[in-house]
């Protein structure tokens, strides 16, 4: 007997409640799929698009060692990039398409990224808050219910950690130095830390896919809440080096057992998301040029792969 729509349904359904994860060849709804394709894709391209204002310091690094861990943690962020765009495709996409929506602005990625990174101090406040916004988010993706991405995630989040305790070292380093490398880093926090919270999303009722994300579990935990637990455990680290957090609202509240924070400018915030923010354009024209650049490398690569067919 065959198996009919609602049959397949009922399975995926039970799948989700028993927390088992959902795989490739598994049936699934077309509106899972593309919700999937939509944040794995976007997430591929945060990372590669984040490896430009790193970047941007390589060649400014202030040691030979600094400039390693710094070619190191760029690199993992292009590898991940790599999984995550391998997760995207084993729903049915290609890697030409998903970069094809990028350029043309049909796909979006980490508003963050659209910042430009102006002192060495921005290095450690990326590390820092950046990656240790990004890990908050990712640990809780680790559980999301599709199998690829799940298992993306746990490698991610290791090299994730890496990442963002080489950037608290630069701003405790810095924190620890002189005056004007002190002001440094209070100005870097100062810039970041805003953003840093916009990298959450909307406000919980003002998120599109939230709720229906929430119930397929490809989301374990809502933005607001995922917010909350970066500022909870970012404001003793800043606290720890003798950096201010900009905010004057930022106040702990007893009762609730977690910080009260201000208000984000949701302004700036869909300002950045809609193309405008301070880097979008050259962002984007760095991503064309170099893909249009590596061109000659994956036609070689598909000449070769033809080359290898049999009756080729
Ligand atoms: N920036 O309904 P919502 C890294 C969009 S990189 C831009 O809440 P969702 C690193 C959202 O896409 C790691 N757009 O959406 C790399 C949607 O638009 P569309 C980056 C944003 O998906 C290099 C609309 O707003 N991490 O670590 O339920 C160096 C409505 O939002 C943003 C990830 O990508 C934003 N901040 O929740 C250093 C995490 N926020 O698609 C470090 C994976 C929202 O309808 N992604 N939008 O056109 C997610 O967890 C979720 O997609 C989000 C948003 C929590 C971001």
């Amino acid at each position: 007997m065959q198996n009919t729509h609602t049959d397949f349904e009922t399975q995926f359904e039970r799948k989700i409640d028993a927390e088992e994860k959902i795989e490739p060849k598994d049936w699934m709804p077309e509106a899972y799929r593309k919700n999937l394709v939509r944040q794995i894709s976007q997430h591929a391209h945060s990372e590669v698009i984040g490896m430009q204002p790193e970047g941007n310091w390589l060649t400014r690094a202030p040691s030979l060692k600094r400039k390693c861990i710094l070619l190191a943690k760029i690199q993992d962020e292009g590898g991940h990039g790599l999984y995550l765009y391998s997760a995207a495709e084993t729903l049915g996409v290609t890697r030409e398409e998903l970069v094809e929506a990028l350029h043309e602005g049909r796909a979006k990625y980490a508003s963050i990224f659209n910042y430009p990174a102006v002192t060495w101090a921005d290095i450690g406040a990326i590390g820092w808050l950046v990656d240790g916004a990004a890990i908050v988010n990712q640990i809780s993706l680790q559980r999301t219910s599709y199998g690829p991405y799940a298992r993306a995630m746990v490698r991610i989040c290791k090299e994730e950690s890496f990442h963002q305790r080489q950037g608290y070292e630069i701003m405790v380093k810095l924190a620890e130095g002189n005056a004007a490398q002190k002001a440094m880093a209070q100005d870097a926090m100062e810039r970041w830390w805003w953003p840093s919270l916009m990298m959450f999303g909307p406000h919980d009722a003002e998120s599109a896919h939230s709720a229906q994300s929430m119930l397929w579990k490809i989301k374990r935990q809502s933005n607001d809440n995922l917010r909350q637990k970066f500022v909870d455990q970012t404001v003793p680290q800043a606290e720890a080096i003798g950096l201010t957090i900009p905010d004057k609202d930022l106040k702990w509240n007893e009762a609730r057992g977690h910080y009260d924070f201000g208000d984000i400018d949701w302004d700036e915030f869909n300002r950045v998301v809609s193309g405008n923010g301070p880097c979008n354009r050259q962002r984007l024209q760095h991503h064309v040029k170099a893909h249009e650049d590596g061109a000659w490398v994956r036609d070689a690569m598909s000449a070769y792969a033809a080359r290898q067919q049999p009756n080729a």
